[in-house]
């Protein structure tokens, strides 16, 4: 059901009517499968929609930019009332987000953020990505108490805001430590395998005993470091310090486990957020603020690692 129709042929204004959420249509273009959190994210954001009585027509783009806007432009000639996008990269979207906004169909952002003007966009749900990236490098600067740390980055996707913005979040908290210091730093596209791969490539250009610490921009880059690290014949957790982002369970499984030390939770209920305001905005033309910020929780082994991984483990990741 085409809300604008509605709307159109009321020809008394385009504010929505109110109580649209039980026949809206919503358009999900979602970057892929390529982490825990994101299958996480995507099992959440069909709950949350079915929970409200939306129609979700939903799109895997398979980390491809270019299926996401061939998404985009299919939800535009559907004529779907509202689009979640997860944007894989920051770049290339302003084309085909003025043609949602020319269709007049508000476009939420779940988790990523666009270098494109606000206006074309109703809102972004997503975390603090550089304060993610300084709480991960602040708890390295303490858990090193000053000893010298050659520390190996393994980066999210290239081009993508939360690679660009946790890089620079862990660098400002570690500048000004002379201590610590980035010696090798590359994309492992957010995926174990290649996290593993690009971990290996980092043993074998270092030597594991000159690596003191593997900063990686989600846990699942992590867990496939983890495994290249036993398989060089170290101990993870202990001869080399290991700190992501994610909070995913395996990540708490393994803090629990003594084979990774620290994670920095990030929700995957960014449809929560982002169905609530689309609600509030089609029953009565409230405009969320530009930025809805979802919160950041560090963990580490003080932490009942254990627990929470039993909580999270059957919640779709
Ligand atoms: C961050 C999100 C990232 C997750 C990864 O907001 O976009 O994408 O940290 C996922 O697990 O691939």
């Amino acid at each position: 059901m085409k809300l604008r129709t509605t709307l159109l042929a009321s020809a008394v204004s385009l504010l929505p009517v109110a109580g649209m959420a039980a026949d809206m249509t919503i358009g999900f273009s979602q970057i892929g499968s390529e982490s825990g959190w994101r299958a996480a994210e995507t099992t959440v954001t069909k709950q949350e929609a079915e929970s409200r009585g939306i129609d979700l027509k939903f799109a895997d783009a398979q980390q491809k930019q270019e299926n996401q806007i061939k998404a985009l432009r299919s939800f535009i000639a559907q004529g779907v009332d509202a689009i979640l996008l997860a944007p894989v990269v920051a770049t290339g979207w302003d084309q085909v987000l003025e043609e949602a906004q020319d269709a007049e169909i508000p476009v939420v952002l779940l988790d990523r953020t666009v270098d494109a003007a606000d206006d074309l966009y109703l809102t972004a749900v997503t975390s603090d990505l550089v304060h993610e990236g300084s709480v991960a490098g602040q708890w390295l600067v303490d858990e090193v108490a000053g000893e010298d740390c050659r520390i190996v980055e393994l980066q999210g996707t290239t081009g993508s805001s939360p690679a660009i913005d946790r890089k620079t979040g862990f660098e400002n908290a570690i500048s000004g430590h002379d201590n610590l210091e980035i010696v090798r730093s590359q994309t492992g596209d957010f995926t174990r395998s290649q996290g593993k791969v690009v971990m290996e490539s980092f043993l074998k250009a270092e030597g594991g005993e000159n690596i003191c610490a593997l900063y990686a921009h989600n846990d699942d880059m992590a867990v496939g470091a983890i495994q290249a690290i036993k398989e060089a014949g170290l101990n993870p957790g202990e001869d080399i310090l290991i700190v992501a982002i994610d909070a995913v369970p395996d990540a708490h499984l393994a803090i629990a486990q003594g084979e990774m030390n620290a994670t920095i939770e990030l929700t995957p209920n960014m449809a929560g957020p982002a169905l609530d305001a689309l609600e509030a905005y089609f029953a009565d033309g409230t405009m969320p603020p530009k930025w809805i910020q979802t919160e950041s929780k560090l963990y580490t082994a003080d932490d009942d690692n254990q627990a929470v991984y039993e909580m999270k483990k059957d919640l779709g990741y």
